[in-house]
């Protein structure tokens, strides 16, 4: 496998309207992100993604993007991104920008264009189709309801995998390609050290027809993804020191080593989310349920392997802005003890994988999910419509508020705690999401002063990534696969070997007699008393 660099590398996901607000509007800002810089680089991270910062209406947060080459005043000016990155890199840290290619809001100046005549060079520019008898499929949108919405202005359907107002582009439209090559390499122009590609396969869509289920086989993967990736790197930041990840909804492990094989050309790594659905009863996300540790093993494990052998290169991930958080999520959040314990766990666990690791703002301090009681508090589109269905369907209220408060996206878009003064020290004004309940206890000033906090397990990991070779390049063998409680796996490199052995449960487990732990110890969580690991801990040993 070739050693480069960007390998090692560690990113830190900032969701910048939560973050940190310096204008007292309620809303998290780039100079937010410059006066945070020194915490990013005393974490130890490389790179910073941050979420869509570009003009926008902000139906989605800014995943509905109006103008490519605008920085959203909300957010701040074109000079603050450029301190943003400057300071940034005078820090030795790299910034990462979100590119949504797979649409553009329908306020974006091509589609308001294309709405107007049939004739417009910009109608092809995305995929309008007039239908006699309703929507031309019976695609679903990811947010609920028919992927087709009609424009009375264009007399015609247009194509929307997600909300009605991000409409989906057309890629086979090659005049298409050319304007997101050019804004690609405006932003590299800018200075900016990397991409992450939202939704990236499902930029090719195949035959508009009639599916069994909800579409998905038509557009995930399609066709000419491959063609159009390559395309894209070769005429954008192929030629540059620039690190990319796709974010794959639903791909499959053979289309993400191609995506990833570096001779291929095509991305650097790619986030896929099979791992993150196994608390999904009957494949269903809006339900409540305990998650399947056996399933989140045997997915996980054989992503890593075959990635390996395949050539591939993952990215590894717990957390997001469209996921919960991981601690209330795969561990405990309601006795301090364990959560501490059980949110390290679930950091060595994943850190220790092979592939580019993320953490998600907070999640090195093990926020939580907030628990609103009230439909008021949720902010997200996807939320709402969700909320509207359940109750349709014949939930209660407290059913339907029940299973938002374990599976919402807005359970990880709550205010960053920085202290524990009012909202968290997040804004001096009123925030726009509510920020957790428990900011006065979990916060990032008390992390700092307890030498035991989440926060440092995550340091000296991003550390051992940087300074262990084994870390980035050794060989993952998946080992007590049937247990049902541990999750252990070993790295193996050159003539070194690590054991990882993890506790995922409440209960004190015997360590099985085949399992060599050794007591040159690496990094732990809670201890080891007799052949027995405690309550959700989990202990690195030297093999
Ligand atoms: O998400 C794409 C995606 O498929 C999800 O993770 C999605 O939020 C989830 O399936 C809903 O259940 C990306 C962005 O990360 C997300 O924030 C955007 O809303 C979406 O694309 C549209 O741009």
């Amino acid at each position: 496998m070739a050693q480069q660099d960007w390998r090692k590398s560690v990113v830190y996901q900032i969701y910048p309207k939560s973050f940190n607000d310096t204008t007292g509007d309620g809303h998290g800002d780039l100079r937010g992100i410059i006066e945070k810089l020194d915490y990013l680089q005393f974490l130890g991270v490389d790179y910073l993604w941050l979420t869509p910062i570009y003009d926008s209406p902000m139906n989605d947060n800014g995943y509905d993007i109006r103008d490519y080459y605008k920085v959203n005043p909300a957010f701040g000016s074109e000079s603050d991104l450029r301190e943003l990155i400057t300071k940034a890199h005078d820090k030795g840290l790299k910034i990462m920008l979100d590119i949504v290619f797979n649409h553009t809001s329908t306020e974006h100046k091509w589609f308001q264009e294309a709405r107007q005549s049939a004739e417009s060079p910009y109608r092809d520019y995305y995929f309008f189709k007039t239908s006699e008898n309703g929507p031309p499929t019976n695609w679903l949108s990811k947010f609920g309801g028919n992927a087709w919405a009609f424009d009375d202005e264009a007399n015609a359907y247009y194509l929307h995998l997600f909300d009605k107002t991000q409409a989906d582009l057309n890629w086979d439209n090659e005049a298409v390609r050319h304007a997101l090559y050019d804004i690609v390499n405006y932003w590299i122009e800018f200075g900016v050290d990397g991409f992450r590609f939202d939704v990236i396969n499902l930029i090719s869509k195949g035959k508009f027809e009639h599916s069994p289920a909800i579409g998905k086989e038509y557009y995930t993967d399609g066709p000419r993804v491959h063609e159009f990736l390559h395309e894209m790197n070769q005429r954008t930041f192929g030629h540059h020191d620039i690190m990319t990840v796709g974010e794959m909804s639903s791909t499959t492990l053979e289309h993400c080593i191609r995506y990833t094989k570096p001779e291929r050309q095509e991305l650097h790594s790619v986030f896929n989310f099979h791992h993150l659905k196994v608390d999904y009863r009957d494949g269903e996300k809006w339900t409540n349920q305990t998650f399947d540790l056996h399933q989140l093993k045997e997915i996980l494990m054989r992503w890593q392997t075959g990635i390996y052998e395949g050539g591939g290169w993952n990215a590894i991930f717990w957390c997001n802005h469209d996921q919960p958080r991981v601690v209330s999520r795969f561990g405990v959040d309601d006795n301090e003890v364990m959560r501490k314990r059980s949110a390290k766990t679930l950091a060595i666990v994943l850190h220790l994988l092979q592939g580019t690791p993320y953490i998600y703002q907070g999640e090195e301090i093990g926020m939580t999910n907030p628990y609103f009681n009230t439909i008021d508090q949720y902010r997200d589109v996807e939320s709402l419509n969700a909320y509207e269905a359940l109750r349709t369907q014949g939930e209660t209220k407290e059913e339907a508020l029940n299973i938002l408060g374990q599976k919402s996206r807005d359970n990880s878009r709550t205010p960053m705690q920085w202290n524990q003064e009012q909202h968290g020290g997040f804004t001096t004004g009123t925030p726009w999401i509510d920020v957790a309940p428990n900011y006065k206890h979990i916060n990032v000033e008390a992390a700092i002063q307890d030498p035991d906090s989440i926060l440092y397990t995550y340091k000296k990991l991003i550390q051992l990534r940087h300074d262990e070779d084994i870390v980035t390049y050794g060989a993952i063998v998946p080992r007590c696969m049937d247990h049902p409680q541990l999750f252990v796996y070993e790295r193996q490199y050159k003539e070194v070997r690590w054991l990882i052995v993890a506790n995922m449960t409440h209960e004190t487990v015997k360590i099985p007699e085949t399992l060599e732990m050794s007591d040159d110890v690496v990094i732990q969580s809670g201890d080891v008393h007799d052949g027995y690991l405690e309550p959700y801990a989990a202990r690195v040993t030297v093999i």
